[in-house]
C-alpha cells in the first residue's frame, strides 16, 4: 500500500495529525502513489507536462501566451452544483432553511463507499495550502487530498501552496481538511459536501473549480462563514479594492455582487479620463475576510492568491487589466482555440479569426448557434500578472475598510446607489440583495432570486443565524464601515440600460468614497440616502438629466412591491430571521406610508 509513511524518508513534514489523515485517506482511496506538493516552479513543470502527455491540459502558443494553457472539461461538469452541495451539519436546523442538507453520518457512508478504491491506477496528490497572506493571524491552512492534476495547478495558483503552508502549519492539527475524488465525473455521482465542525470537506465527481478548488468556495466561504461566526470575523463574497486620490489619500471598499455580475471588472475597473490622477488598486475580486481590527476598524484580507475569473465578455475594452493578468501563466478552461493556438471567446475585442474550434474541441465560426467558449468558462491567473494589484496584499493585517457595498442586477426598482441610513439597514439592504441568475451555476438563466450578501450558494451554516451575526459585528466594530448598495442594470422602459457602468462607475465609488468621509451631499428618501446630479461628478459624460434622474430614481409604489416580496424571502428563513430585520422592513413600509400622507 503506497501510503505516505511507507515514504516516510522523504516526507516534507513531521506533523503528525496530516499523516495520518493522509495515510486514512490513501488507506480508503488506494492510489498507486501519493505525490506531496511543494509549489516550486520545477514541480509545476513536471505536473504541466504530466498534464500534457495525459491530455488534460493544451499547450497554448507560447510566444504568444508563455505558460499559458488551455483544459477541456467534461461537458457534464462546467459550473457549480448548488442541488449537490451540502452542509452535513448534526441537525438540519444548523445548516437552515437555504442550503442543502445530509446528516454527516450518511454523507460520510456514501463517500466512503464512492471513494473506496477511487483512485486506483491514479496519483493522490497533498496539497497544503495556505488562504490569505503568509503570516496573518487572518490566514488559515488547508490541505487538499486530490487526484486531479488540473485542480493541483489551478490551486498552485489560486493559493498559497506547496511548502510555504506546511511551514505555517508546523505540528498543529487546526487544518482544514479536503478530499477531492474526479470518480467517474458522472452528475450521479457527483457530492459537494462540507462538515463546518469537523472543519473537513469531501468532494467527488467534479473537476469544475468551485465544486474542485477547495480552497475558494469550499473552504475561504462556506467552512470559513461558519469559523466567521465562531471566532468573530466575516467571511464574504466580496472583492476589495483600494481608491488613491491625486492627493495619494486610500480608501479600501468591499463589494458583495452575485456570481458573474462584474466583481471582477470592478475590482480592476479604470479610471475615466476624468479622473485624471485617481488610481484604483485590487486587492481581491471573489472573497474577503474581514476582522475587527485594534483600532475600532474593520480590516479585510483577500484570502486568494490568484483570479478564477468568467472569460466571456472580458476585453481590453471592458478590462484591460484582466486581459494583462491572463497574457502569461494563466489556464483557461472551456474557452474556444485560435488555429495560431490562442484563445478566444465571445465578448473579446476581436472576432474569432477563421479555423477556430469551440471549447469542445468543435470547429466554429460566428455563424454557429453554440456559443465558442462556454458561458462560464474561465482563465485561473496569478494576481501578480494584474497591473493594478495593490501593494498591500500580502500585508498580514490587511488593509482598512471604509464601506461596504452590496449590488445586484435588478432591472427595476434599486437605484443605481442608495447609503444606508445606520448598521442595521445596511445588513437589511445586503439581506434583501436580488440578481438575476447567471451561467455561474446550473440552472435556469435570467430568473430574479434573492441572494443575500451574494452569500446564498454560500453560506455554511443558518441563513437567519448569519444574518444575526451580521449584526453583532456592529458591536465589535468602533468605527464601522458605511454601507451602501449598487445597481448598474436597471433599465428604462426601452429596455435600454440607464447607466454605462465600466469605467463610469468610478464617479458611484467616489460619491461612495466622498459620503463614508462625510464630505459630499446626497437626498434623503425613504429608503435610504441617493445622489442629486449636482453630488455625484458627471462631467463628461453623456448621459441626459433624465436618465440620471431615471438612474437614481426611488419609486415609492415599487418599493412597496419591493417590500411585499422581502417578507416572503424572511418569512422562508423562519424561527432564526432576526426580528431587526423584520421590523426593518417594517418600518420601511410605515415610513413610505407616512410620507405618502397614508
Ligand atoms: C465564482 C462564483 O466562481 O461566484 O466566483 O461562482
Ligand atoms: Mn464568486
Amino acid at each position: 500500500m503506497p501510503t505516505s509513511s511507507t515514504q516516510s524518508a522523504k516526507l516534507p513534514s513531521k506533523n503528525k495529525a496530516l499523516l495520518n489523515w493522509v495515510d486514512e485517506v490513501a488507506l480508503l482511496t488506494k492510489p498507486d502513489r501519493v505525490v506531496w506538493c511543494d509549489g516550486s516552479e520545477k514541480e509545476k513543470d513536471r505536473f504541466t507536462k504530466e498534464a500534457v502527455d495525459a491530455g488534460v491540459l493544451i499547450q497554448l502558443n507560447q510566444k504568444k501566451r508563455p505558460g499559458c494553457y488551455l483544459h477541456r472539461s467534461n461537458p457534464n461538469d462546467v459550473a457549480r452544483v448548488e442541488h449537490l452541495t451540502f452542509i452535513c451539519t448534526p441537525t438540519q436546523q444548523e445548516a437552515g432553511p437555504t442550503n442543502k442538507w445530509m446528516a454527516p453520518d450518511e454523507a460520510k457512508q456514501k463517500l466512503v463507499q464512492l471513494c473506496d478504491g477511487a483512485m486506483r491506477g491514479r496519483t493522490m496528490y497533498v496539497v497544503p495550502y495556505v488562504m490569505g497572506p503568509l503570516g496573518s493571524p487572518s490566514s488559515k491552512v488547508g490541505i487538499e487530498l486530490t487526484d486531479s492534476v488540473y485542480v493541483v495547478l489551478n490551486m498552485r495558483i489560486m493559493t498559497r501552496m506547496g511548502k510555504p503552508a506546511l511551514d505555517m502549519l508546523g505540528d498543529s492539527g487546526a487544518f482544514n481538511r479536503g478530499i477531492h475524488c474526479l470518480l467517474d465525473v458522472n452528475p450521479e455521482r457527483r457530492y459537494i459536501t462540507h462538515f463546518p465542525q469537523e472543519n473537513l470537506i469531501w468532494s467527488v465527481g467534479s473537476g469544475y473549480g468551485g465544486n474542485a478548488l477547495l480552497g475558494k468556495k469550499c473552504l475561504a466561504l462556506r467552512i470559513g462563514s461558519y469559523l466567521a461566526k465562531r471566532e468573530g470575523w466575516l467571511a464574504e463574497h466580496m472583492l476589495i479594492l483600494g481608491v488613491e486620490s491625486p492627493e495619494g489619500q486610500k480608501t479600501y471598499v468591499a463589494a458583495a455582487f452575485p456570481s458573474a455580475c462584474g466583481k471582477t471588472n470592478f475590482a480592476m475597473m479604470l479610471p475615466p479620463h476624468r479622473f485624471d490622477g485617481w488610481k484604483v488598486f485590487t486587492v481581491g475580486d471573489d472573497i474577503a475576510w474581514l476582522r475587527p481590527g485594534p483600532d475600532g476598524r474593520l480590516w479585510a484580507i483577500n484570502p486568494e492568491n490568484g483570479y478564477f475569473g468568467v472569460a466571456p465578455g472580458t476585453s481590453y475594452k471592458s478590462n484591460s487589466s484582466a486581459m494583462k493578468s491572463i497574457e502569461k501563466n494563466t489556464l483557461f478552461t472551456n474557452v474556444a482555440l485560435t488555429p495560431d493556438g490562442d484563445i478566444w471567446w465571445e465578448g473579446m475585442d476581436n472576432p474569432a479569426p477563421a479555423g477556430t474550434v469551440d471549447w469542445q474541441g468543435r470547429p466554429w465560426t460566428k455563424d454557429s448557434t453554440e456559443k465558442g467558449a462556454h458561458p462560464n468558462s474561465r482563465f485561473t491567473a496569478p494576481m501578480a500578472n494584474n497591473p493594478v494589484l495593490s501593494k498591500h496584499v500580502d500585508d498580514p493585517e490587511g488593509v482598512p475598510i471604509s464601506a461596504i457595498i452590496f449590488g445586484g442586477r435588478r432591472a427595476t426598482t434599486v437605484p443605481l446607489v442608495l447609503q444606508s441610513v445606520n448598521w442595521v439597514h445596511g445588513v437589511y439592504m445586503g439581506a434583501t440583495m436580488g440578481s438575476e441568475t447567471t451561467a455561474a451555476a446550473t440552472g435556469a438563466v435570467g430568473v430574479v432570486r434573492r441572494d443575500p450578501m451574494a452569500m446564498l450558494p454560500f453560506c455554511g451554516y443558518n441563513m437567519g443565524d448569519y444574518f444575526q451575526h451580521w449584526l453583532a459585528m456592529r458591536a465589535k466594530v468602533k468605527y464601522p464601515p458605511r454601507i451602501f448598495m449598487v445597481n448598474w442594470f436597471r433599465k428604462a422602459k426601452d429596455g435600454k440600460f440607464l447607466w454605462p457602468g465600466y469605467g463610469e462607475n468610478m464617479r458611484v465609488l467616489k460619491w461612495i468614497i466622498d459620503r463614508a468621509m462625510v464630505r459630499t451631499g446626497g437626498e434623503e428618501t425613504p429608503v435610504g440616502w441617493v445622489p442629486r446630479e449636482g453630488d455625484i461628478d458627471l462631467s463628461g459624460l453623456d448621459i441626459s438629466s433624465e436618465a440620471f434622474k431615471a438612474a437614481t430614481a426611488v419609486d415609492l409604489n415599487e418599493w412597496k412591491q419591493e417590500l411585499t416580496s422581502t417578507k416572503e424571502f424572511f418569512d422562508s428563513i423562519g424561527a432564526t430571521m432576526p426580528a431587526a430585520l423584520k421590523l426593518q422592513r417594517e418600518l420601511l413600509l410605515s415610513v413610505i406610508d407616512a410620507v405618502q400622507g397614508k
